[in-house]
């Protein structure tokens, strides 16, 4: 056990809480106070991350400790390559504790319920006071959340926004929401027009701190997936500032319309691309929608935008984040459609004849980013029609994006593309043929596949593959008020037509290569 003495309080700062307001700092006096931050290979490797990943968060926590230094901070950064460096959290955290006898450590909760439960065990572990405070960077505390859910047999999204706009004043007039309405999707839903073109974002040039982190990376993780020859990224809260300008002055005016379009080789659209500086603490979330609201008031974006925006923040994110902790540990095991496939090799290399997916891949390869409506309705349905295990696409996920982290990946993953939860998230399962694809995108036009073919050669998988899953699913999807109806145009197509269907779904199913499990988790 190390033992704490009468020094310094010791601020343990986490890899995403980058932030200068942060619970444990705010009220701390500086000359009493030592901020740990450690670069520690149990997190760069429990899954092997994207590279960009890696280097952004080493990159953000480097340039953070810098800044706090510059404020006075006395900051005691542990870089992967120090020859002591413990690996883990907790081993750093017995090294400071020798090295600076604190007489308390103080630390905001972690976004992850692994961290969580090794913090937890800090108090048995040191012989000193342990503070583990609520991190107030989200809008609705765990406990809110929990307290929320008791009351209810079904959670939905819709009514925790509800809440979320009342508490937070944002777009209201009085008690009624702005406009009358309390969603505006149904004004979200635009194909791509032929010609439709978005600003390109701001692109960071990396600097001798970065470059540092990326040539680390390289050589320390040079087998992990993922490029960093694009890496772009906002690193300090400045640049993420830049960024947010951008999205407000060119962007926010087309992301509601066309949150849901996707057009080849355009891969941010009109998304804000701000979700790694918010899950790594460098953009205020709140502040982010309060500067949406005024754009709307002072008409410089509409409001079916700003409300869009407006509850993937304090809707969206709030809600999935208390789903995980309601759900935890639980979720990550769960498997409500009994989903076995291995997920296929092409996840990984991008070599598939089906353009949607490769163009997907390819994105996420580059950037650590595909936009919303990708990872939901391409790259997930996929995987949910395809009937794949959940613990791959899960670790898939974590793996490949910039802002994943699991509290936020695990519910969007398990819960709501893969339904393995049984609908505690969604009240449906986002299964879709070919034909929404080919709406909201231009994918179809150049694939090798055809989607107005529904079975045989040269048919767009997702035709066949979505009958498959509906018919493997009859008995649980049936009863639900939303898909049952479906099941009517199924029986009417006759006994050839089915048959054609599913013969077509298994020829596909058959020919999928798996992916070597090196890139996942140890179970
Ligand atoms: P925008 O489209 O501009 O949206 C604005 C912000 O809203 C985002 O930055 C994000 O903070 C928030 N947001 C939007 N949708 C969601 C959502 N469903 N859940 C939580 N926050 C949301 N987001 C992550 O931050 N990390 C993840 O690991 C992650 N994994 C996902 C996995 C799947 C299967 C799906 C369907 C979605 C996932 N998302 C995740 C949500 C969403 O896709 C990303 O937040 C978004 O694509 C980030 O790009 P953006 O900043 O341009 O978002
Ligand atoms: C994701 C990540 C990685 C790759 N590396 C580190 C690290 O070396 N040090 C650190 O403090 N945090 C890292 N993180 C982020 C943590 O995984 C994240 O803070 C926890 O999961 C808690 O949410
Ligand atoms: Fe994807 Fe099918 Fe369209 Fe090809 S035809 S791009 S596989 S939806």
């Amino acid at each position: 056990m190390a033992n704490c003495n009468d020094g310094p309080v010791l601020v343990p700062i986490l890899g995403d809480q980058l932030t200068r307001t942060l619970a444990s700092l705010s009220g701390r006096t500086k000359d009493d106070t030592v901020v740990l931050m450690t670069e520690v290979w149990d997190e760069a490797t429990y899954v092997k991350h994207h590279k960009q990943k890696i280097a952004l968060i080493f990159s953000a926590m480097r340039h953070f400790a810098a800044e706090l230094r510059d404020a006075g901070w006395s900051v005691d950064y542990v870089a992967l390559d120090d020859s002591e460096n413990a690996g883990s959290f907790t081993g750093e955290v017995a090294r400071a504790i020798e090295r600076h006898d604190p007489r308390a450590i103080h630390i905001v909760e972690a976004g992850e319920w692994r961290v969580q439960q090794a913090i937890e065990e800090w108090p048995d572990k040191f012989d000193c006071e342990v503070e583990i405070l609520s991190d107030d960077r989200f809008v609705c505390s765990i406990a809110e959340f929990r307290d929320w859910a008791e009351d209810r047999d079904t959670l939905r999204m819709e009514f925790f926004y509800r809440e979320m706009r009342r508490k937070t004043g944002l777009l209201m007039d009085g008690d009624k929401p702005e406009g009358g309405e309390w969603n505006y999707d149904s004004e979200n839903r635009k194909p791509p027009k032929e010609g439709l073109e978005a600003p390109l974002r701001p692109i960071f040039e990396p600097d001798d701190i970065t470059r540092d982190c990326i040539d680390l990376v390289e050589e320390r993780f040079g087998d992990h997936f993922g490029s960093l020859e694009n890496f772009g990224w906002p690193v300090t809260r400045d640049q993420a500032e830049e960024a947010a300008d951008a999205f407000f002055a060119e962007r926010i005016k087309c992301f509601g319309p066309y949150q849901d379009a996707m057009i080849h080789g355009q891969d941010d659209l009109f998304h804000s691309m701000l979700s790694t500086s918010i899950n790594l603490g460098l953009l205020d979330p709140l502040e982010l929608c309060q500067r949406a609201e005024k754009a709307y008031k002072e008409d410089n974006a509409p409001l079916n935008s700003v409300e869009g925006f407006i509850r993937q923040l304090i809707g969206w994110r709030e809600y999935v984040r208390g789903f995980y902790w309601l759900h935890m540990p639980h979720l990550q095991r769960a498997n409500a459609l009994n989903a076995q496939r291995s997920l296929p090799e092409f996840f990984w290399t991008g070599e598939t004849d089906m353009r949607c997916l490769a163009d997907c891949i390819r994105s996420t390869r580059a950037n650590a980013h595909a936009h919303h409506i990708q990872r939901l309705m391409v790259l997930g349905n996929f995987c949910l029609i395809a009937g794949i295990s959940p613990r791959e696409v899960q670790d898939w996920y974590l793996v490949i994006y910039a802002d994943a982290y699991e509290w936020v990946e695990l519910p969007n993953v398990a819960a709501m593309i893969l339904y393995a939860d049984g609908g505690k998230l969604a009240s449906k399962p986002y299964a879709a043929s070919g034909n929404y694809i080919n709406k909201m995108s231009n994918y179809c036009s150049d694939c090798a596949y055809s989607v107005s073919k529904k079975t045989g050669e040269g048919a767009c998988p997702f035709n066949s593959l979505y009958w498959h899953f509906m018919e493997r699913h009859r008995d649980r999807l049936e009863s639900n008020h939303r898909v049952g109806r479906i099941y009517s145009n199924w029986d009417r197509m006759g006994e050839d037509k089915q048959k054609a269907y599913l013969g077509t779904a298994e020829d596909f199913l058959g020919s999928l290569e798996p992916a070597d499990k090196g890139w996942a988790r140890a179970d």
